[in-house]
């Protein structure tokens, strides 16, 4: 099986699996796991910040973030399709007790108009607008890298109105491999920032928040809440610092084999693709033939060997990532071939 169904689904390398066995642990509830503390000090640096903190998954990198940044009753804006605002289980209410206000964007970008026009007046009867998040790479919207100028105009819009940001940067490094800018210079204009090891980086778990050494500390606290304050747990961390030494730069190939499905699939009847979303390693396919249906398609495909999964009314998703070869990504072309003539 050909499974292109998300970047989360890979396997640890026989060599990530080696760096795993032979981790240095330690009680990470004491601070006393060195894998665990070389891999936030890595991220920290990597990201220009003071201070980081691995927390199990993106979702708990992103809930533990707004919980830092926001008081109950603070309203965070977000664009429409973003993570944390569709598939995080309503987390943000449920762990915050904070109200999205969901901005409609142009392939997942909001503009600092928008932002600036959504910021509720000092009015008792209104939630106070406290944070802005932005995701970059942007999923739904096909792997969209958010421009940098966007960014920062938005920052200056935060920065007269006392906002603060933050960035789910789970795919942060296809963003910075695709754009050649690097995560510093994206997490630079954020207070609080996310990114994952177990996507495109393809460890087995894990994220990494960063932000001041004070906020750190404070989510530190709220990790423990959320019951994920965890023991010898470099054995995890371990396989984050591979993925950070040894799959950053080939993220270079996902890309390009995205690139390729996209631009043959996009050929065929039956199968529209925005190739201007293709930027990094997510192919978002739209079905134009009314009698297909998102399941059939699922469904014939697999049977052709290919995974991918529905991703909207009309739409499935397909992502590249180190388990896929460019001999796999002939493969997929051939499956979509066979169902665009069935
Ligand atoms: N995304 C998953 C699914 O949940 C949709 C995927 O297959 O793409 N931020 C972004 C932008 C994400 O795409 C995801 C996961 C997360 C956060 C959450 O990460 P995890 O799954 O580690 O909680």
């Amino acid at each position: 099986m050909i499974d292109l169904r998300s970047d989360t689904v890979t396997k640890p390398t026989p060599e990530m699996r080696k760096a795993i066995a032979e981790a240095e642990v330690g009680d990470d509830v004491f601070g006393e796991d060195p894998t665990v503390n070389r891999l936030q000090e890595m991220v920290a640096e990597k990201l220009g910040k003071e201070a980081a903190l691995f927390v199990p998954s993106g979702t708990m990198g992103n809930q533990v973030c707004i919980k830092v940044l926001t008081q109950p009753g603070d309203e965070i804006i977000c664009e429409a399709n973003t993570h944390c605002y569709n598939f995080e289980a309503g987390g943000v209410a449920f762990n915050s007790g904070v109200q999205p206000r969901p901005l409609e964007g142009n392939r997942g970008v909001i503009t600092a108009e928008q932002v600036e026009a959504a910021i509720r007046p000092d009015d008792e009867h209104c939630p106070r607008t406290r944070v802005v998040t932005i995701e970059n790479t942007h999923n739904q919207a096909g792997g969209v890298v958010f421009p940098l100028e966007e960014i920062k105009r938005i920052r200056q819009v935060a920065d007269r109105h006392g906002l603060a940001m933050h960035l789910d940067g789970a795919r942060l490094w296809n963003a910075a491999v695709a754009s050649g800018i690097e995560p510093a210079t994206w997490a630079q204009y954020f207070d609080t920032v996310s990114v994952c090891l177990s996507k495109g980086l393809g460890a087995p778990v894990g994220s990494v928040i960063a932000s001041t050494a004070e906020r750190i500390a404070e989510a530190r606290r709220v990790r423990k809440v959320l019951g994920a304050g965890m023991r010898q747990v470099g054995i995890l961390a371990a396989a984050g610092v591979y993925a950070l030494e040894h799959h950053v730069d080939r993220l270079a190939e996902d890309h390009r084999r995205a690139r390729r499905l996209a631009e043959a699939v996009a050929e065929l009847p039956g199968f529209d693709i925005d190739l201007d979303t293709v930027q990094t390693n997510i192919v978002v396919i739209r079905l134009e033939r009314p009698e297909w249906s998102v399941p059939g398609v699922v469904a014939a495909l697999k049977e052709q060997g290919v995974l991918v999964v529905p991703f909207g009314p009309r739409k499935i998703r397909a992502v590249t990532h180190l388990w896929i070869s460019d001999a796999d990504i002939d493969t997929a072309i051939r499956a979509f071939q066979h169902v665009a003539a069935s």
